[in-house]
């Protein structure tokens, strides 16, 4: 797309950063980018919990706090945009940056539903030029990376099937069904469109008796099955009070061999009668790297005026699966799945 907006920044100058919300997951991107992120500066966050984006912003020098994260979007200090609030507030947030012609990383899900996610792919489109990455990390894993490079390159085959396993060690009590699928079952959504190169036009999403640790009401875990445009199949395992520790495996099995990843053999440890390692708490751990690969990535393509990381398109296209994952899981059909 091209078009009329502010230009690329370019030059020496710091991509100079403003994260919205400020929660596990912004505070987390708000030090890596004031630490570790190459050409990028941290220069403002913002919360409606302002004591947070306070507390946040003294920890750094120089760094501002806003209380309302659409000042903070339309500041004219900020060049490009983190978005880290709950998804309920992404689409205003989102919309916002594109009206200001700014850069925008937003945390999944992209929004709330496939009707907003389309506003914001239309809006992208009325600006003339891509602004809006989507935070699916695991497209920036190493091991999750030479897994899709292996595939590309024809090494295992045609992909047949994928055989993902998501869990966590436990969420708090008003994490519902709906959001397993939402907030955790689309990661799977994103790597599987990405490692077929497919869109998913089926899914079920099964409920298992629950663990007995669910909340009154709450499927966990969950497993879903996706039928892939090309005629490909996926499972997905979500278990997100499994209470053992962050775990998350994605197997591709191709017509002449497969590939793991996530089979956390780090440091194998001997001691007091057992062996080992060690199995992170959360998914800031176990996808340090990604995240640290990902912002850089969006900093770098930000400098130079481009998207090259999953777009606001495949932020709808995962929503709109997603949709009809939790269409499936109230009526326990399988759904299609319908593009616009
Ligand atoms: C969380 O929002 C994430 O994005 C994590 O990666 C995922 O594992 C978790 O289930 C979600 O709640």
């Amino acid at each position: 797309m091209t078009g009329p907006v502010a230009g690329p920044v370019t030059g020496p100058a710091p991509l100079r950063v403003g994260v919205v919300g400020v929660g596990m997951m912004g505070a987390d991107h708000a030090v890596r980018l004031a630490g570790r992120a190459a050409n990028a500066t941290l220069v403002a966050v913002a919360d409606p919990d302002v004591d947070r984006a306070e507390r946040l912003a003294s920890s750094f020098e120089g760094v501002r706090a806003f209380a309302d994260p659409l000042e903070l979007v339309a500041d004219d200090g900020v060049d490009a945009v983190v978005i880290a609030s709950p998804g309920f507030v992404h689409e205003e947030q989102v919309l916002a940056c594109i009206a200001a012609g700014k850069h925008a990383l937003c945390e999944k899900p992209l929004t709330m539903d496939a009707e907003s996610s389309l506003r914001v792919v239309e809006a992208e489109r009325a600006a003339g030029r891509h602004l809006v990455q989507v935070g699916f990390m695991r497209r920036f894993d190493p091991e999750y990376v030479a897994m899709k490079a292996m595939l590309d390159a024809g090494d295992l085959g045609r992909l047949l099937l994928v055989h993902n396993v998501h869990r966590n060690k436990t969420v708090p009590d008003g994490f519902l069904s709906e959001m397993i699928v939402r907030d955790s079952l689309v990661h799977e959504v994103d790597v599987c469109r990405w490692l077929f190169g497919e869109e998913i036009v089926e899914i079920t999403v099964h409920s298992p008796a629950p663990t007995s640790e669910a909340a009154d009401g709450v499927v966990d875990p969950q497993v879903a099955v996706f039928r892939m445009a090309g005629g490909g199949m996926a499972t997905s395992e979500v278990f997100v009070k499994c209470g053992v520790g962050y775990e998350v495996r994605c197997e591709a099995t191709g017509e002449h061999g497969n590939a793991t990843v996530g089979l956390g053999s780090g440091v194998l440890v001997r001691s007091a009668n057992r062996w080992g390692g060690s199995i992170p708490d959360d998914f800031r751990v176990r996808f340090a790297q990604a995240y640290d690969a990902e912002v850089q990535s969006w900093v770098d393509a930000t400098r130079r005026g481009e998207v090259t990381g999953p777009t606001a398109w495949d932020g709808y296209a995962a929503t709109v699966v997603c949709e009809a994952g939790m269409e499936s899981l109230r009526t326990g059909s399988p759904m299609k799945v319908s593009l616009a």
